[in-house]
């Protein structure tokens, strides 16, 4: 299912064979940021720039006049005689790269078995320290729609992420999708499609291509504004390129605009004029700006590591997606109960308060899988161990729960306590006789402070020997409990000091020439020292992996203590996350517009390949109103991942907490969602086994249509439903874009609107709007209030007809646990066809025979008229609606692993 543990193994203990380089100059003295003073250029060099050209010289924030020309800069203010609409920005640069500002040269070009490379030469310094003189450029034509191309310095090993595993690539494609161009007389590179002559990428003799050993920076035209991705940051989903800088340096912060999260996906995709899509990858883990300017144009800057780009040219933006997963690695496969609802939060201080929430929901009838807790099952909130006061019992529930056809996840922090009595807390002294914590730059533990009581310890994930080490530990706790996953917190890794206990010394890694724009204006805040000592590196280079490499070892270590499909929500992610696990957006508020927020991180979750995706249902900070609260739960009932989660010291926020309304309106959201969950589940596989979204973004179906480009106020589930949430107080009506296409309501199955135009859905307060797309099948299930549950209930079909009365649909089918089902072919698959109002199911594999399958209703949207019906040859009861034109059938009994055809007349 993935690349699991023995993968994990080797890649991990290979990486420790032979570090890779690491960023050099650990200066000792005062960091590098004496800069080279440069001569100023000539005025001739600095007219004739519109607004939009101007590539930013000076991005920190003390530029002035002086400072800009010392950098061989330009100093302007900004041109008025551009449009109004680009005189609004207040970014627009003062500072700004001259024409031919000097610098690199090409020493030659020449063809290669993979594709191209070519030398260039720096002449001049640039005016940071420490310029790379000569660097190599490799374009590697890896397949018919990825290029790869790498910058980096020939001479002397740099960092380069070991994870995810990038293939080698050295045999050229020869059919390709884009023309790679170099030119002598032209300093840089242009990637364009070859069918339509588009320009996607262009550096050519572009400001500022500067790469230096702490600072390497590139700029380059984009064809389009219509840009997405760039994670992790709270943005609208398609990205303002309004002089906006997307920072990645992974941050324990509550969510706020463009401000550095959790997590980095330095990849975007782009929509074309055209309406084809390509997306590029910047595979960098080190501190790093993007900057977005309405040229259209972008510029990296990062502090680290080399330029190593992969354009994947689509053409559909799900191709796009697909071209990105299978490089950095398909979602993972989650467990089945880990889609039912869950229910969490910080501050259920005693075992008796968690079975409070716990059987107020279940009295209410809300469905209910999963009871976490947060740090309060804790002992002095000390990872394995749990409050034999507080939550005495707890071994005992977990087991019921179980018993009950549910499921547990306990918090787990990577930070260990470093200031308990020796031989009284074994995860400390367990892990200083392995050696696994991070090292200081004198080789000692690291030591910050998190939530123990006085000092913690950070597990070094990359280091081989942290496998058995986590192992150890989670084992030890399993003994305790028979938890079911893992939910991981505080992993960017936070701190809550800015550095260690003694802080950080002074040197070219903890105060680097530049510092990308992260939140607290240096590198070390709220995390560890930069010259910390990592196995695979400094962490420098590694801090954006910590949670990635806590994530891998943890799921690895998971699937082998409960030989079952580990479940691990973690906070902080990296290139390839959603390969082993899922997200949740954390420390949001309990407001509308966090609430709206939440949806284009879904979408852009699903664009870096995180399918397992969810928020704090009804908001982490502050307390929810019931109004709030009941539009949220229904939202958050179609989050792939579903958990309502809350802080401490406000009021209770688990639905049954805000009485019948908030209640009814929770139980009917999460029905409909259990109803739908093979659906979900099989898309989740698609997802697994060929890269499509889960959550999809309108575009993605639609992408010649440019008004469905903006919208991020309603998403879709696959290509077949989709779902628009009420985002305002009060409102009993919701509007939005919709696409041409026919589109029934999922609840009464009345044809709707043929789209093509803003369309106002009615909405009362115990409804969430719901839509099903003519041309697709839904596979349903008479839903339960636990998956367990139920899975033994009889399925159902969704059918709703396009245009020409065809529709389509797969039910993906496996015991829901085990380990690698799909790939050991322990798995159902029955895909659905409809045509001339004949409905056939034909299991296409059929390796699962755990449950006998029965599809027990169906419901036909879009049927001009019917009024006989045969199910395999013999007449059938029906019901059908005339005037919504839905026919039904409620009583069926067949089996849907054997061909069936369903006809009326
Ligand atoms: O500093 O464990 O995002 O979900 O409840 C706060 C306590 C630490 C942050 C997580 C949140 C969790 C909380 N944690």
């Amino acid at each position: 299912m993935f690349r699991l543990a023995a993968w994990a193994v080797v890649v991990l203990a290979a990486v420790g064979a032979s570090p890779g380089g690491r960023v050099e100059n650990v200066l000792e003295e005062p960091s590098g940021r004496a800069e080279n003073i440069l001569e100023a250029p000539r005025a001739d060099q600095c007219t004739g720039f519109a607004n939009s050209l101007r590539f930013d010289c000076y991005p920190e924030d003390d530029a002035s006049e002086e400072k800009c020309q010392n950098r061989g800069c330009c100093w302007r203010s900004p041109d008025t005689s551009s449009t109004a609409s680009e005189r609004v920005a207040l970014n627009i640069p003062y500072c700004f790269y001259p024409q031919n500002y000097g610098g690199y040269k090409f020493l030659n070009i020449s063809d290669a078995a993979f594709g191209k490379t070519a030398y260039l030469q720096r002449g001049t310094k640039s005016y940071i320290p420490n310029d790379i003189s000569i660097i190599r450029i490799d374009a590697k034509f890896e397949s018919q729609s990825r290029l790869h191309v790498r910058i980096y310095d020939p001479s002397k090993e740099r960092w380069i992420p070991p994870l995810p595993e990038m293939p080698q690539v050295d045999t050229k494609a020869t059919n390709t999708d884009y023309d790679f161009v170099i030119e002598e007389s032209k300093i840089g590179f242009k990637v364009s499609r070859k069918d339509d002559s588009e320009v996607l990428f262009n550096t050519q003799d572009l400001g500022g291509l500067i790469y230096a050993d702490q600072f390497i920076q590139m700029s380059t035209l984009l064809p389009t504004n219509y840009i997405y991705g760039l994670g992790e940051h709270r943005a609208h989903f398609p990205l303002s390129t309004t002089w906006q800088r997307f920072t990645t340096w992974n941050r324990d912060i509550a969510p706020s605009e463009y401000t550095n999260l959790y997590g980095t996906h330095p990849f975007y995709l782009a929509m074309e004029t055209s309406g084809k899509s390509h997306g590029v990858l910047m595979f960098n883990s080190n501190g790093m700006d993007v900057l977005l300017q309405p040229t259209p144009a972008l510029t990296y800057r990062t502090v680290g590591g080399i330029i190593d780009l992969y354009f994947f040219l689509g053409p559909s933006p799900s191709d796009v997606v697909k071209q990105y997963t299978e490089l950095v690695g398909r979602p993972f496969l989650p467990p089945y109960w880990g889609l039912g609802f869950h229910l969490c939060r910080y501050g259920y201080k005693t075992l008796t308060e968690t079975k409070a929430a716990m059987s107020r929901t279940q009295q209410a009838g809300i469905p209910l899988d999963t009871m976490w807790n947060d740090l309060d099952y804790m002992k002095d909130q000390n990872d394995f161990t749990y409050d034999t006061s507080t939550f005495a019992g707890l071994p005992e529930f977990v087991d019921q729960l179980h018993t009950d056809g549910m499921h547990y996840i306990p918090l787990i922090d990577p930070g260990i306590s470093a200031s308990e009595a020796s031989g009284t807390y074994p995860p400390y002294d367990r892990g200083v006789e392995l050696g696994v914590f991070v090292k200081d730059s004198a080789g000692k533990p690291f030591l910050g402070k998190v939530w123990n009581p006085q000092s913690t310890a950070f597990p070094d994930f990359t280091n081989p020997k942290a496998l058995d080490y986590w192992k150890e530990m989670l084992t030890t706790m399993y003994k305790l409990f028979k938890f079911d996953g893992a939910w991981i917190d505080m992993n960017e890794p936070a701190n809550f000091l800015d550095g260690s206990t003694t802080g950080c010394d002074k040197n070219s890694l903890n105060s680097p020439p530049y510092t990308p724009a992260v939140a607290g204006g240096a590198l070390i805040s709220r995390t560890l020292c930069m010259d910390a000592q990592q196995h695979m590196g400094k962490h420098y280079d590694v801090h954006n992996m910590y949670g990635f490499t806590e994530t891998i070892v943890t799921a690895t270590v998971l699937s082998e203590i409960r030989q079952k499909r580990p479940f691990v929500i973690s906070r902080s992610t990296f290139i390839g996350h959603g390969h082993y696990s899922g997200h949740w957006s954390g420390d949001i508020s309990s407001s509308w517009s966090d609430m709206a927020w939440t949806i284009p991180e879904l979408l852009s979750m699903s664009v870096f390949g995180v399918s397992l995706m969810g928020a704090d249902i009804c908001g982490f900070n502050g307390g929810a109103s019931a109004t709030l609260c009941q539009r949220w739960m229904e939202l958050g009932a179609f989050y792939p991942f579903s958990r309502n989660h809350n802080t401490k010291d406000v009021n209770a926020q688990d639905p049954a907490s805000f009485g019948t309304e908030v209640a009814e309106s929770s139980r009917k959201a999460l029905l409909t969602r259990y109803s739908l969950l093979p659906y979900l589940y099989t898309l989740l596989w698609a997802a697994h086994a060929e890269g499509s979204t889960v959550v999809t973004p309108l575009f993605f179906e639609f992408p010649s249509d440019k008004d469905s480009y903006a919208v991020d106020t309603a998403f879709m589930w696959g290509s077949g439903l989709l779902i628009v949430p009420v985002l305002t107080e009060g409102s009993t009506e919701v509007t939005v874009y919709l696409p041409k296409a026919q589109w029934y309501s999922f609840y009464t199955g009345a044809l709707l609107s043929p789209g093509g135009a803003n369309t106002t859905l009615s909405a009362p307060l115990d409804t969430i709007p719901l839509l099903v797309r003519g041309g697709a099948v839904l596979p349903m299930q008479t839903p339960a209030t636990t998956t367990t549950a139920a899975r033994k209930n009889k399925f159902g079909l969704m059918v709703a007809a396009d245009p020409s009365g065809a529709a389509t649909g797969s039910l993906y089918w496996d015991d829901g646990d085990t380990l690698g089902t799909y790939e050991q072919g322990a798995y159902n698959l029955i895909t659905f066809t409809l045509r001339d109002s004949q409905l056939t199911g034909t299991p296409t594999h059929t390796g699962y025979t755990g449950e006998s399958m029965v599809l027990g209703n169906i419901t036909v949207l879009g049927v001009s008229s019917a009024s006989s019906v045969s199910v395999n040859g013999a007449s059938a009861p029906f019901t059908f609606d005339s005037s919504n034109k839905v026919l039904k059938m409620d009583s069926l009994s067949v089996s849907l692993t054997d061909a069936f055809t369903i006809k009326w007349s």
